[in-house]
């Protein structure tokens, strides 16, 4: 899709924005229930500002469906494999409705062992992973999710790609106000900051990524043109994106970033890797106690200083889009359309 910038912004019903994009998932080859799961998450990023995966994925979902990559009608088999562990294998399909279709097995789980394992494998997830995550902590849950994506970031200390993009995102109820929510890839960037960097023509700061010969660039066609992304932090984002490769691949039975071939369907873009959701009731420790606790926490940040807490900018995107619809460019819009037919 073009770039935002250049057209006027129009706002939509959330609910009319997400039945555009169920309609046009179905169109191109979901079934109603993957449909709805993808066209919630999607329309839920677009109202919250969150742009690296709102509207701006819907030609990707619908290119890799085309391709034959990822099957948009994957009905996901649950196994309740262990007091604390449930396996999913969504079948060659997206991740988010494999986690609807595990979800009140998992709630049950964590709530009768304090602590439950969702371990999805054989997925596609091409999306963000805070919507994963924050309706645990609406229930009082606490949950942490990791999912890997596709070779694009180079190892700190190596010469080549090799991990995805692997974000982590992360939940926590916070007594009156909304649950604390983070999620963040491991990369310095999000892959789909760089795309939409790039059809806007915008460079880069420094320490994104590096071009095809292994130069800083901040270019980000060169990152996208045979360059590749740094972790953040040096080693120490190196490290935590090696973790999600562990947990959302080794643990899983997901492929690793790397471990996947697309080439023979052009037009894929949904990485075909695994994810791992780990919830905990913290009621278990600390009775109704935990929220209070998030609460005290938050409020001494932000007696030292802080005035913007992860997960704030959404919230803040939200409340307006709740009140005036979601924001997207006449452009987006009218492609949209066309691609719902
Ligand atoms: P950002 O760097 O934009 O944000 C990371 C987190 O930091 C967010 O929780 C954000 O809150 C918070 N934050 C940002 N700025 C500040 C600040 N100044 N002070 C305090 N908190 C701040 O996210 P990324 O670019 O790393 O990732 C973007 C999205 O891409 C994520 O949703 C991620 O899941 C998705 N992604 C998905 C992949 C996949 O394979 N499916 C792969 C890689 C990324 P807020 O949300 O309020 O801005
Ligand atoms: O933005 O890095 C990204 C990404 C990878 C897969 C889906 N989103």
């Amino acid at each position: 899709m073009s770039a935002p910038s250049t057209s006027a912004v129009v706002r939509v019903p959330f609910a009319q924005l997400q039945a555009l994009l169920q309609a046009i998932l179905e169109r191109h080859g979901c079934s109603q229930q993957v449909a709805s799961a993808l066209a919630f998450n999607c329309a839920s990023a677009q109202r919250d500002g969150a742009h690296s995966h709102g509207v701006f994925r819907i030609p990707g979902y619908v290119s890799t469906l085309a391709s034959g990559w990822v099957n948009g009608k994957a009905v996901a088999q649950v196994s309740d494999v262990a007091s604390g562990y449930v396996r999913v294998d969504a079948g060659g399909g997206f991740a988010q409705p494999a986690l609807a279709a595990a979800r009140a097995l998992l709630v049950e789980k964590a709530r009768s062992a304090g602590i439950a394992v969702l371990a999805i494998h054989n997925s596609h997830h091409f999306a963000a992973l805070w919507p994963d995550v924050e309706p645990f902590a609406d229930e009082g849950l606490v949950a942490l999710s990791v999912v890997n994506s596709m070779t694009c970031v180079v190892p700190h200390g190596a010469s080549k790609p090799l991990f995805g993009t692997n974000p982590i995102a992360f939940a926590a109820p916070c007594a009156g106000t909304d649950p604390i929510v983070f999620d963040m890839a491991t990369s310095a960037m999000a892959h789909g900051d760089v795309q939409i960097a790039a059809r806007a023509g915008q460079q880069l700061p420094l320490g994104m990524g590096v071009d095809a010969n292994g130069q800083p660039t901040t270019d980000p066609k060169a990152i996208l043109e045979g360059g590749a992304l740094l972790p953040f932090g040096e080693h120490k984002g190196s490290a935590l994106s090696m973790m999600v490769e562990l947990l959302a691949a080794a643990l899983t039975g997901g492929n690793f970033s790397w471990e996947f071939d697309w080439n023979g369907h052009p037009g894929a873009k949904t990485p075909w890797t695994g994810q791992l959701i780990i919830v905990i009731d913290p009621s278990k420790a600390e009775g109704d106690r935990f929220a209070q606790r998030s609460r005290e926490l938050v409020a001494q940040m932000q007696a030292v200083g802080l005035t913007r807490m992860p997960g704030e900018r959404r919230y803040r995107e939200r409340e307006v889009a709740e009140r005036e619809g979601v924001a997207l460019t006449e452009q987006e819009l009218h492609e949209l359309k066309a691609m719902a037919g």
